[in-house]
């Protein structure tokens, strides 16, 4: 797999599941062919770390400074070795060192050496926490951590030395420290004082790397596979949840829908036991009787008939309109509003403006293709209003997810078989 490949397989895979942006940087550095083993050095600054590579590479390579000196990773292959020099931690320094440190340790590095002056006598927080980190993703990764106390020449006393060595044992008991200085093992090459030499714990401190290094390849080959195991795991639970919760909602659409015809269907049928006294009347609709000039202004039989009409239409609007607003449907669409908010109701679209007479009332609510019409209308209407809209929505994200799953879990696999 080259490359560009290998971006679109990540960015796939990101798109799930994107607080592995880390462990894909580093699945991608695994990947690599020819990738060395790398030796990271991690600490707080002026702690002499790029001394100390400097003294087991054997030449100075880094530069060392007794300020903030090192601001950039830098590497060095020597021996089939990938070092790198990192710039020091610190709480209170520009975000942009310690994102150059982060992507050392968690991202380059096979083997971490943590440096420590001891001449700053015990781990501080900042250190303390960073190092269980690093104790704890051993349990994965399987990717070592030295954690080695600088600068032992700085200490003269004996006695106040050990006991910082017995205090750090202690803050760390998962890990032996190794205390060296870099000044004792200069001196004692350039003097050939063998004893000097020995006495500064770099060679032992080589010793304990080179033991590292050899262990590189088979950590390499666990932190590989359980990182696609990791990623795996968590793109299925993302699937399984988020079926999960489209089975609900489609649960919840389907129920809402249902309700809302059964429910419309109980309306109309009460609406038609209420239109049956007032619609079924033998012999002439006095309704229809219009009224004369002379009762223009009187009380007629044809006026209080068209009364009750008007009543009971009114009656059956109010019960469709009760069921509607019960279910969500508040109103006309936007798209359908028009200049007369008084006319944006759904009653009004459905059932028209015009004034109802007994043969009006009888056709919709009596013939089955006017009840089919209205519940079909009414309806549309429902699956129009806010909240249904919504559920859409939501299941058309959920159905996104779904399909951004499933190539998540192609190029996961992809990647899988291209290593
Ligand atoms: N006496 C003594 N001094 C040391 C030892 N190791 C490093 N130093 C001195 O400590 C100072 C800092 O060393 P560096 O190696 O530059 O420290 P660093 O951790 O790389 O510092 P940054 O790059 O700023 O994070 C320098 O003056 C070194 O000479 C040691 O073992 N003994
Ligand atoms: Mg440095």
């Amino acid at each position: 797999m080259d490359m560009q490949n290998f971006d679109g397989v990540v960015n796939a895979i990101l798109a799930v599941i994107p607080n592995r942006e880390t462990d894909l940087a580093r699945l991608r550095r695994l990947i690599m062919a020819g990738t060395y083993p790398t030796i990271t050095v991690i600490g707080k600054y002026n702690h002499g770390k790029s001394r100390l590579l400097n003294e087991l590479i054997g030449h100075d390579i880094f530069s060392v400074a007794d300020k903030r000196e090192t601001l950039h990773l830098a590497e060095h292959i020597h021996q089939n070795v990938s070092w790198l020099d990192a710039p020091g931690l610190d709480a209170d320094v520009a975000a942009v060192d310690d994102d150059y440190a982060f992507n050392a340790i968690w991202t380059q590095a096979d083997i971490r050496l943590f440096v420590h002056s001891i001449r700053e006598g015990e781990l501080d927080a900042i250190e303390h926490q960073l190092l269980q980190q690093l104790v704890h993703d051993f349990q994965s990764s399987r990717r070592q951590t030295l954690l080695v106390l600088t600068q032992i020449d700085q200490m003269p006393d004996q006695q106040v030395l050990a006991h910082i060595q017995q205090s750090i044992a202690h803050q760390i008991p998962d890990l032996n420290a190794l205390s060296v200085s870099a000044t004792r093992h200069r001196q004692g090459i350039e003097k050939s004082k063998p004893l000097l030499v020995e006495k500064s714990g770099i060679v032992a401190l080589q010793q304990a790397l080179e033991f590292a290094i050899s262990q590189v390849p088979t950590a390499r080959e666990h932190e590989k596979l359980q990182l696609f195991k990791d990623m795996q795991q968590q793109i299925n639970q993302l699937k399984v949840d988020q079926e999960h919760l489209q089975q609900k909602l489609q649960q919840t659409q389907q129920q809402q829908r249902q309700d809302f015809d059964e429910g419309l269907i109980k309306v109309l049928d009460k609406i038609r036991e209420d239109l049956h006294p007032i619609l079924d009347i033998s012999g002439q609709d006095e309704a229809l009787v219009p009224d004369s000039f002379a009762t223009m202004f009187k009380n007629t039989v044809g006026k209080q008939q068209r009364a009750k009409v008007q009543i009971a239409y009114s009656r059956a609007c109010i019960d469709m309109n009760s069921h509607l607003i019960r279910h969500g449907v508040v109103g006309l669409p936007e798209d359908q509003q028009t200049r007369v908010k008084s006319l944006d109701t759904v009653i009004v679209a459905v059932l028209g403006i015009s004034v109802k007479f007994r043969e009006h009332l009888h056709t919709l609510f009596f013939t089955d293709a006017e009840r089919q019409r209205l519940q079909r209308e009414f309806a549309f209407y429902f699956e129009k209003s806010a909240g249904r809209e919504a559920l859409v929505e939501q299941l058309n994200k959920i159905e996104k997810q779904l399909h951004d799953i499933a190539q998540a879990q192609t190029a996961l696999k992809m990647l899988e078989d291209a290593v």
